[in-house]
């Protein structure tokens, strides 16, 4: 059964491209198979379960580069409510033997998507390590193009091989290389809050200080004359504190709207999390419909089995108690015409 961690645990978001092994290094984590391997994932899923004594949530996605921008960014808002309240480790999948300059384009894409926030969080993963030899790994490591992804991403590198001879020891290792990730952010996740400021969509506008500077530097020069009636400075300042009275109005005006804007946002966005967790609770329930049925399918199949075997055993029973009685009598027509044959000679003598 499905335990999906929430809150305390470690999360993790799967990205790459096409076929690069998300689904079966979510599969090998996990310890299970989960995802779908060898066929394309479609949209992003939530899996999770006990791994070594820790809840490990894993979200897998679908290849980068069968998505277009927009669809990228819609995987990517689902992926991070399905791991809410956020992923601690992103792990950018790489197949060894396959690396090319699309692979940097996706870590470029979070980067600009996501921020530096989660590209501090991404650890470089290389599947299908046992293809090659040590050697061979050494100047894979070498390649310009590994390099480049090992700079952009700051959880560093990490090899397994998440097909069948998957040593036990694969996992722990890339569950200590993902603490290090974690320790590495101060066990903070990459929020959903996070995306939100760098996409713009929170936090006040920054730089809105409304040029006190100048102002101050005005208030400084009044004084002037005081003479009767008022001085020049006086209806300058006048002049000065009806512009800044009208400077102020614009200010709340604009700080108002501004204010009503990110509510509108703060609504969409808790509308779309609230539409994703929806979409999600009804995957699982159909999910969980599919898997009874399968439960149930799987159950009368036995039984037909069954059922068919008893039969057959039946029918062997039959057909030797068949071959038994056919034997005996066989046996005993043989010792009828032996004893006639015997009588016959008796009585020729
Ligand atoms: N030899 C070897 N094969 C692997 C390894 N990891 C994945 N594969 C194989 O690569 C194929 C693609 O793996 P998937 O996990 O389905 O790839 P994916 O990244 O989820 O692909 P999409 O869902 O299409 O984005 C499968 O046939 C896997 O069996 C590995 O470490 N070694
Ligand atoms: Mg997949």
């Amino acid at each position: 059964m499905v335990t999906p961690a929430r809150g305390p645990g470690l999360r993790v978001v799967l990205l790459g491209r096409a076929g690069a092994g998300k689904s079966t290094t979510g599969n090998t984590l996990l310890g299970r198979e989960r995802f779908q391997e060898g066929r394309a994932t479609l949209q992003s899923v939530m899996e999770g379960g006990e791994v070594e004594g820790r809840t490990v949530t894993v979200v897998d996605t679908p290849g980068t580069n069968t998505l277009d921008k927009e669809g990228l960014r819609e995987e990517m808002e689902r992926a991070l409510v399905l791991s809410s309240p956020g992923p601690q480790v992103f792990l950018l999948v790489v197949r060894v033997g396959g690396v090319t300059q699309e692979d940097v384009g996706v870590s470029r894409w979070i980067q600009e998507t996501l921020g530096e926030q989660a590209l501090r969080r991404t650890l470089l993963l290389v599947t299908g390590r046992e293809k090659l030899t040590r050697r061979q790994w050494e100047e894979f490591e070498k390649q310009e193009v590994i390099r480049g992804l090992v700079r952009l991403c700051g959880g560093g590198l990490h090899a397994v091989n998440s097909k069948a001879e998957i040593h036990p020891g694969h996992v722990t290792k890339l569950l200590e290389k993902m603490e290090q990730v974690v320790e590495q952010n101060a066990g903070q996740p990459y929020t959903w809050d996070t995306y939100l400021q760098r996409r713009g969509l929170r936090g006040g506008r920054k730089g809105q200080g409304g040029g006190g500077g100048a102002e101050g530097g005005w208030r400084t020069q009044g004084g002037g004359e005081r003479r009767g009636g008022k001085t020049g400075y006086e209806v300058e300042g006048q002049k000065q504190k009806e512009v800044e009275g009208k400077r102020n109005g614009h200010n709340v005006e604009e700080k108002r709207i501004e204010k009503e804007k990110q509510m509108r946002r703060e609504e969409e966005s808790r509308r779309l999390q609230e539409e994703m967790r929806r979409e999600e609770e009804s995957r699982k329930t159909a999910e969980k419909r599919r898997e009874e049925s399968r439960r149930k399918e799987e159950m009368r199949r036995r039984e037909e089995e069954s059922r068919r075997q008893q039969e057959e055993k039946r029918r062997e029973e039959e057909e030797k108690r068949k071959r038994k009685e056919e034997m005996r009598e066989e046996k005993n027509r043989k010792a009828e015409i032996k004893k006639k044959k015997a009588e016959e000679k008796q009585t020729a003598i």
